[in-house]
């Protein structure tokens, strides 16, 4: 949970994958076919990355990763902005 107003900072840390495909991650208002509000940069095998995002309106939101059918097999999350 974070607060409204805030800028949340994601650490997205793919050092410790050794094999399979590239990563992102996307925050939207619902899973796809939802339309992203924000979107990280492709991470790689062995990368780590930060993703910043701000402006967030308090509602719940829904994250995932939009490489393949990533979010059909289960990587996904959810965030909740607190007014
Ligand atoms: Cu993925």
């Amino acid at each position: 949970m974070t607060a409204r107003g805030e800028e949340l900072t994601f650490f997205l840390d793919a050092t410790e994958i050794s094999d399979g495909s590239a990563h992102n991650f996307k925050i939207g208002p619902e899973l796809p076919p939802a339309t992203a509000l924000a979107e990280s940069d492709f991470i790689e095998r062995g990368e780590s990355a930060v993703f910043k995002v701000d402006g967030l309106q308090p509602r719940t939101y829904r994250l995932w990763c939009s490489v393949d059918e990533h979010y059909a097999l289960g990587m996904t999350g959810t965030l909740v902005v607190k007014s």
